[in-house]
């Protein structure tokens, strides 16, 4: 029998689109449940922790977007061949939650005076760090993260690239 899959997050990509990613790419039709800020407060109580993404399978809720990710993955062939290649997946992508959050929190500072003290530190010292960190552990793997072929991290770094943190 078919499962049925929803998937809850906001009309946003950033920690969703992996998950709709991986969906697609294991050809899972899904319900693709974007919620509006609004509708927000009154589906919060619903979920495990009161975040997002949710995953529900066949009913079964289920939560944190990395954990998700690694779930998919592995139902589709995206994980590591041995524990060593899927601990330097979870470690490149635990490295990319570390480099969003640093992102993040400029993106989503209210107050115009501290954000834009973090800006020129983000610009000129963080983004350029990161980002030939990354390039240098590419180069070393045959232009993928880990293995030199396509893994769940491959899906993670969407989330560097989307427009929307
Ligand atoms: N570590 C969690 C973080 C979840 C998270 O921060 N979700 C945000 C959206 S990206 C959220 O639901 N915010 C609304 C709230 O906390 O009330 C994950 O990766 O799933």
């Amino acid at each position: 029998m078919a499962q049925a899959y929803k998937l809850t997050y906001f009309n946003v990509k950033a920690t969703g689109e992996p998950i709709r990613f991986l969906l697609s790419y294991g050809g899972i039709e899904f319900e693709d449940y974007r919620i509006e800020r609004e509708q927000w407060p009154q589906i919060k109580p619903s979920t495990p922790f009161g975040q997002t993404p949710v995953l529900e399978i066949n009913g079964k809720q289920t939560h944190q977007s990395a954990a998700i990710c690694r779930f998919l993955a592995k139902k589709f062939g995206l994980n590591g061949s041995n524990d060593w290649e899927d601990l330097e997946v979870d470690a490149i992508v635990d490295t990319f939650t570390d480099f969003r959050q640093q992102v993040a929190s400029y993106h989503y500072d209210q107050d115009e005076a501290s954000k834009e003290k973090k800006w020129g530190p983000l610009k000129n010292e963080t983004i350029p760090y990161y980002m030939s960190k990354f390039e240098e552990v590419v180069e070393k793997n045959n232009g993928y993260f880990v293995g030199g072929k396509v893994l769940v991290a491959m899906w993670q770094w969407s989330l560097l690239r989307c427009d929307s943190m």
